[in-house]
Formats: C-alpha cells, sequence, structure tokens
C-alpha cells in the first residue's frame, strides 16, 4: 500500500511510500575533500573583535605538533577555513609505556566564540547537546582515532585532560575530512568588484557546507531539512553547483510524509527513516510552491512537477482557508508562520504577502499543469491582493499588522514581493521605509534577503548592493568565513536562543548574496 496513516499524540500524519522511495533514489554522492591543520592560536580579549576575541598566531601547526604534552597541556588548531565532516588523527605514546588510558577533551569551533566560552556555563533554550565537544578516552596506545560523529568547525581545541606522569603523547597524521554533495567544481563567476567576489565566495562556500545528504539548514545546528532554507538554497544551488536532484529528493520528502489534511512540514528527519517534522509553518508550507516552481524554471522537468503539483496546490488551499471574511490571513494564535526570528513581530501582513506571492508562483504553475484551474486562482489572487489595502494606513504610509496595527519591515518587504499596488506605490513605500525605519527591524539574513529582493523588484539596483555590502560584508570584517544564521550589525551579539554560542555560523537561509550576484550580473 502506498499511503500509511500514523498517529502520535498531537496529529495524524500520511505516509507516502512512493515518493519515500523515489526520495530514497536520490541519495546523492558525498565528495571529501581533506584539510589540514594551519595555525596554532591562542584567544586575546580585543574589545573591536565581535564577541570580544580574536586569535594571536603562535606558530605554525605542523612544526607544533611535533612535540610532545602532557597532563593539563592545552592548545588550539586553526584548520584555516570552515568544513564539516570527520577528524581523524594518530595519537602515539613517548616515555615509559602507557600505564593509564589517556583522556583528550576536544571542543570544535565554527567560530572563536564557542572555543572561548565555557559550554558548561551555557544557559540557552536549545538543547546543550548541539554544542560540539566530545571526551576521547584511549586505553591501548599508539591509536589511530577516527572520531565518528560529523562535526563543523574551522577551530578545534585539544585539552590533554590527563595521561599518566610517566608518559607523554605526540598528534600525527591530524586531518580532517570534510564532505558534501556539492562537486569540487561549480559555475565559477567573478564579479569585478573585489568586496563583491569575496562575498560570492564565501556564500558559495555556506552553500557548500549546508549540502550533505539533503540541504541542511545549518551543519551545526539543526543538521536538517527546513523548507524555508531549502528555497533559498535551490535558487543559489541553481547558479552555483546545480544539483537539481538534490532539490528534487527534498521535493520528495517533503511530499513523502504530510499531515493528514495535506499540509506538508515545516522541516524533515531523514534518520533512521523519514519522519516529518510535528511543526507546521503557514509561510514555509506555502514555499513548497514556490520551490517547485524555481525548480521548474531551472530544470523544465515536467514529469516531477506534474506528479508533485497536487501537494503544491493544496498548500495554497489551506493558506486560503486561513483567510477571514475580509480576505486577510487570520491573526490567530492557532497556527503560525515564521517570517523572521523577532519576539514582537506581528506576522499577519507579512503573511498575507506571503500568501499572495506563492499563490502567484501556483497560478504560473497551473497554467501549464492544470489550466482549468487558473480562473479561480485568478480570482483569488485578486481578492487577496484587494483584501491587503485593508492593511494600508495612509496617514503612516505604511502596511499595518495584527490588532495592534504594528508596522515592521516584515509587513512592507512581503506586501512589496506580493506586487501590491503598483509600482510607484511600491517605491514610495519603500522610500518611507528607508527614510523612517521601524522599530520592528530584521534579525536575520533571512529576512534581509527579502529586503535585498524586494529593492532589486522595484528597480533600486545601487541600494541592494550597497546593503548586501553594509550586510554581508560585516560578517566578513567580524571575520566570517560562511555566513551566519543571525546577525543583527546594531547588536552582533544577537541570538534568540539565549546564547549566541549555540547559533549556527554556516547557515543556509544566509547563502543568497551568490544567486544575487549571480542573478544580476553584479
Ligand atoms: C531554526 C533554523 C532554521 C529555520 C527555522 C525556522 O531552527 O534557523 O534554519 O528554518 O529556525
Amino acid at each position: 500500500m502506498a499511503q500509511e496513516i500514523q498517529k502520535n499524540d498531537h496529529v495524524v500524519m500520511v505516509r507516502d511510500q512512493v515518493f519515500i522511495s523515489k526520495a530514497e533514489n536520490l541519495l546523492p554522492t558525498l565528495y571529501q575533500n581533506n584539510i589540514y591543520p594551519q595555525k596554532i592560536i591562542t584567544l586575546v580579549r580585543n574589545a573591536n573583535a565581535i564577541d570580544g576575541y580574536s586569535a594571536n598566531i603562535i606558530s605554525q601547526a605542523q612544526c607544533y605538533l611535533k612535540q610532545s604534552f602532557q597532563t593539563g597541556d592545552s592548545f588550539i588548531l586553526d584548520f584555516g577555513c570552515h568544513g564539516v565532516g570527520y577528524l581523524s588523527f594518530l595519537c602515539q605514546p613517548v616515555g615509559s609505556p602507557p600505564d593509564a588510558p589517556a583522556h583528550l577533551k576536544l571542543t570544535f569551533g565554527e567560530t572563536l566564540c564557542e572555543i572561548a566560552e565555557p559550554f558548561s556555563q551555557y544557559q540557552g533554550w536549545l538543547s546543550k547537546s548541539w554544542l560540539q565537544e566530545h571526551d576521547e578516552y584511549i586505553d591501548v596506545l599508539p591509536a589511530q582515532v577516527n572520531l565518528p560523529r560529523r562535526y563543523c568547525f574551522r577551530y578545534l581545541k585539544i585539552e590533554v585532560v590527563s595521561l599518566s606522569p610517566k608518559y607523554q603523547i605526540i598528534f600525527k597524521n591530524m586531518v580532517f575530512k570534510t564532505v558534501s554533495s556539492a562537486p569540487k567544481n561549480g559555475i565559477v563567476y567573478q564579479p569585478t568588484d573585489t568586496q563583491l567576489a569575496k562575498i560570492d565566495q564565501i556564500s558559495v562556500l555556506t552553500l557548500r557546507n549546508c549540502m550533505q545528504e539533503v540541504f541542511e539548514d545549518g551543519p551545526k545546528r539543526d543538521r536538517r531539512l527546513w523548507l524555508g532554507d531549502l528555497r533559498l538554497q535551490a535558487l543559489v544551488n541553481n547558479v552555483t553547483f546545480q544539483q537539481h536532484d538534490l532539490v528534487r529528493r527534498c521535493l520528495y520528502l517533503f511530499a513523502g510524509h504530510r499531515r493528514e489534511d495535506g499540509m506538508v512540514s515545516a522541516n524533515v528527519f531523514v534518520k533512521p527513516d523519514v519522519v516529518a517534522d510535528d511543526t507546521f509553518l503557514f509561510d514555509y508550507s506555502l514555499f513548497y510552491v514556490d520551490v517547485l516552481y524555481n525548480y521548474f524554471v531551472a530544470t523544465n522537468d515536467s514529469q516531477t512537477v506534474k506528479e508533485l503539483w497536487p501537494i503544491a496546490l493544496k498548500q495554497i488551499e489551506l493558506g486560503l482557508s486561513r483567510c477571514d471574511k475580509h480576505g486577510i490571513v487570520a491573526d490567530s494564535d492557532d497556527w503560525w508562520s515564521f517570517i523572521d526570528w523577532h519576539e514582537k513581530l506581528n506576522k499577519q501582513g507579512a503573511s498575507q504577502g506571503v500568501l499572495i506571492y506563492c499563490l502567484d508562483k501556483a497560478l504560473h504553475l497551473a497554467q501549464i499543469f492544470e489550466p482549468n484551474m487558473v480562473p479561480k486562482l485568478q480570482q483569488h489572487l485578486d481578492a487577496l491582493k484587494c483584501a491587503a489595502n485593508k492593511l494600508w494606513d495612509a496617514k503612516l504610509g505604511f502596511y499595518v499588522s495584527g490588532a495592534q496595527r504594528q508596522v515592521s519591515y516584515a509587513t512592507q518587504i512581503w506586501m512589496i514581493l506580493a506586487d501590491v499596488g503598483d509600482l510607484a506605490h511600491q517605491q514610495k513605500l519603500m522610500n518611507n521605509l528607508l527614510s523612517s525605519p521601524p522599530e520592528i527591524g530584521m534579525n536575520t539574513p533571512y529576512m534581509r534577503h527579502h529586503f535585498i529582493l524586494a529593492l532589486f523588484k522595484i528597480g533600486m539596483k545601487n541600494k541592494a548592493i550597497e546593503e548586501i555590502k553594509a550586510y554581508w560584508g560585516k560578517m566578513i570584517e567580524y571575520g566570517a568565513d560562511t555566513f551566519w544564521e543571525l546577525f543583527d550589525p546594531q547588536n552582533p551579539s544577537y541570538s534568540p536562543y539565549g546564547n549566541k554560542i549555540i547559533n549556527s555560523y554556516c547557515h543556509a537561509w544566509s547563502c543568497t548574496p551568490a544567486w544575487f550576484i549571480r542573478h544580476y550580473a553584479l
């Protein structure tokens, strides 16, 4: 039987084995690339550095690692660039025969802050188990140590916790076997502007490191396929690695395990079995349509799109069912949209924009895959756009959201992307946004992406470039060699999780400058 009903505590899910098998057949090859420790560093206090620390190089790694270490020694290796993969090394004893096990503690950092701040003091609300550390006990020396877990890091702190006083150890053949499903060579693009070239290069590395057996959101955390992240990764993939089958696999994964009413989940686990998470987000589910649309534009693979089109259309129907009698997405606590990490953001206005934006994509697909649906979808689209005007506050020159009539960046940006009003109206709105910035700002590169997209849409190309440079360029200035999940230039330590060391520092949704740069030939 292709479909199987499953119940857990609060939601009934339907598993579609045909889709799951298709996804399984598209499991990508993982390419390996070895990287080696470059330098030994120490941390120095630096008030101008992002987390108050910068690195001081004390030695080349190869010559430093020739020495032997004893109980209490510790050092920090810098591998020179961010990677995702498996660490191996050979541990050799010197001195008397080893008369006690060796205990080593390893701490992995995407950034220096994870090395600087003791994990024991972590008090955020996401599980501490995401923090990357490992205790290794070696009973028999010499030993080839191949750590079984996949880590994601540039910096590695090694502490020799305990040996016996009669022997020391030497570390040999230290290698970080990095993995990615992105091929070694992608499409090369060389912007003439050196800052944009650097931003492009870092975006591409960010995407590469997030491309594993699925498009992961972040290889350190959550190491999972999220629909909102997939949507942006797939775009960047189109202009870089062109691994369209990986996008296809992910589309099947979301289709393979859905809620009983047909809603696709916000994210999917793939191991040990394909299981959709019981988190459902209004905007993320709708983005299934956009991912499918962009997949079709990139590949022309009508067979796959035809097969998945009913699932996409269902997301639109469910989205429409969330509208009140005026045709406005209801502002309700019963369901929620993601939009951005922001405690105070009211999501109604932006959700209206997302629904219109995705409905427009559905309309394009319907023209090819179900033309008799077109008039009905067009009618809904017109009605939603018309209803959006009810959120317009002419006095303020902004769209408002929720009962408190909140003004936010997100609402304005999504109304522009939804193409509500004519071009002159959208330009006026954007100018008002730039000259009178609302208190409810943008906290993630994800939201910034939509801001930049809105600028391009209304022809403000130079402003868009300036914003890309100011935002992603600032991360580079702070030492980023992959782009971060969270970044607020006004408050660089921002974390929605209660502590910045749990943030992901190589995050899917942050890699989109490469798409802007290549798509608009900057
Ligand atoms: C976090 C991650 C992920 C994002 C969700 C909504 O768990 O940052 O990338 O899509 O939130």
